[in-house]
């Protein structure tokens, strides 16, 4: 009877860094942006079910990282911004009307569902930073 209930803690854990890893990447990239091992990054395509999964992009100066991304129209996708700058930065753009302002050393997410494919650009809008390249390429297929 003990045993099973510490099989049953062991699956319930097993289950919850799953979904750690599906979930919450801003946690997982703050506790473990080089050790992590997840299969599932997020940076590609969708997994197919509807739901995009996840990305996350960081500002780690006047610059994304990636600055490409590719999703699929009509998935949500949580999009994280993880500025690991020490300034203010903002993930934006203009035709979806998507603006993240992100706090030096900070993080944040929103859901993005993109219904038309084609070319997005979004760039940060603290004056010099798009005009010294703070700008990347949303693709939506
Ligand atoms: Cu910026």
């Amino acid at each position: 009877m003990q045993r099973s209930r510490i099989e049953r803690m062991h699956d319930r854990m097993a289950i919850k860094s799953f979904r750690t890893v599906g979930f919450s990447l801003l946690m997982v990239f703050m506790l473990a942006v080089a050790a992590c091992g997840g299969d599932d990054d997020g940076n590609g395509n969708g997994n197919g079910d509807g739901n995009g999964g996840s990305i996350t992009i960081e500002t780690p100066g006047m610059s994304y990282d990636p600055d490409e991304v590719t999703i699929n129209a009509g998935e949500d996708y949580e999009f994280t911004i993880d500025n690991t700058d020490g300034q203010i930065h903002t993930f934006t753009i203009d035709e979806l009307d998507v603006n993240i302002e992100v706090a030096a050393g900070e993080s944040d997410s929103a859901t993005l569902n993109v219904p038309d494919a084609g070319e997005y650009t979004f760039y940060c809008t603290v004056p010099g930073h798009r005009e010294s390249g703070q700008e990347g390429a949303l693709i939506v297929e």
